[in-house]
């Protein structure tokens, strides 16, 4: 037992670099910072804490259930932890880059968090490409829900209810497709939350750089963490022989490879290759594997 056992639990809501705002049991939003040089809290972390004046000292960071992160050549920068499922939003409207797509479900599924698709803006025709572009995600056997979050808010609502009530859901997606819409939508007062964190970060401008935490009901017991867009979506924490098992349509061919350590490239009696030249690999989902491939260095 660690000698921070004794210590009030809280929840972190909001984290700026080695600066956080965590919520208390009672519901209390207090400014923290983090003890030693560790800057590592993100959003959804469950730490001991104690109180230091007006602000708080986090003392130690609990062991998580999960994490969701994205890593390049360089760094590693973390999405949220403790997640329940993420929501992939996408739209006909900005067109959405499915390498993007795939990348953050390969990223959940490496992570063990079950992933959804909502796609936003049916109302416009746009969405029939859209739609047609999801059906190998489809095939494959991620939820896809449709929804119009502005044109018909109430169908909406009552599409994502049942998805999201109760859980806490890591919203993700490019900027433009609807994820400010949503929170409005669904969050009970989605700015006076938002007024809080900015209050006790001191200031309002790390709130819309930031990921954070809203409550989706007055019981707590459901919770949605918003996430700036990101640009680059690095997969070097995967290892290149776990790639395919990661994508739920090139894992069902895996068992038809003459070699066991096959990487579904150039080797002969590939099955993974076999199944996208008989049509049951979407020829973009087998290109998208072969891109992230190239970059993960081999090992
Ligand atoms: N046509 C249409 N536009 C929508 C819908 N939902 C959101 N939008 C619009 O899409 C734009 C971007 O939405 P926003 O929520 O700011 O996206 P964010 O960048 O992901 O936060 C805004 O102009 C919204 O009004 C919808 O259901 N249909
Ligand atoms: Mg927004
Ligand atoms: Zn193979």
């Amino acid at each position: 037992m660690s000698r921070w056992q004794g210590l009030a639990l809280a929840r972190v809501v909001a984290a700026h670099g080695r600066h956080a705002v965590i919520e208390t049991a009672s519901g209390r939003r207090v400014q923290c910072h983090l003890r030693g040089r560790r800057s590592d809290l993100v959003v959804g972390d469950q730490v001991r804490w104690q109180p230091a004046g007006d602000e708080g000292v986090i003392e130690a960071v609990e062991a998580r259930r999960n994490l969701l992160f994205r890593q390049d050549a360089w760094r590693t920068k973390s999405f949220a932890a403790n997640l329940d499922q993420i929501l992939m939003l996408v739209a006909g409207e900005p067109v959405f880059s499915e390498s993007q797509l795939n990348r953050a479900l390969v990223a959940a599924e490496s992570a063990g968090i079950p992933a959804l698709i909502g796609l936003n803006k049916i109302d416009r025709p746009s969405a029939a490409q859209a739609r047609e572009r999801l059906q190998p995600y489809r095939a494959m056997g991620v939820q896809v829900l449709e929804f119009a979050l502005k044109a018909a808010p109430g169908e909406a609502m009552s599409l994502l209810n049942p998805w999201l009530q109760g859980r806490t859901t890591l919203v993700l997606g490019p900027s433009g497709t609807g994820k400010s819409t949503l929170i409005n939508l669904l969050v009970p007062q989605a700015q006076a939350q938002v007024g809080e964190i900015s209050q006790a970060l001191n200031s309002g401008r790390h709130t819309t750089t930031s990921t954070l935490w809203y409550w989706l009901d007055a019981d707590h017991r459901g919770a949605l963490i918003d996430s700036p867009g990101f640009q680059e979506f690095g997969l070097h924490h995967i290892d290149a022989s776990q790639l395919a098992g990661l994508m739920p349509d090139l894992r069902a061919h895996l068992g038809a490879c003459r070699f066991h350590n096959c990487l579904h490239l150039h080797e002969p009696d590939c099955g993974v290759r076999a199944a996208a030249e008989r049509g049951e690999i979407a020829p973009q989902r087998y290109r998208l594997y072969a891109e992230i491939l190239g970059e993960l260095a081999p090992r």
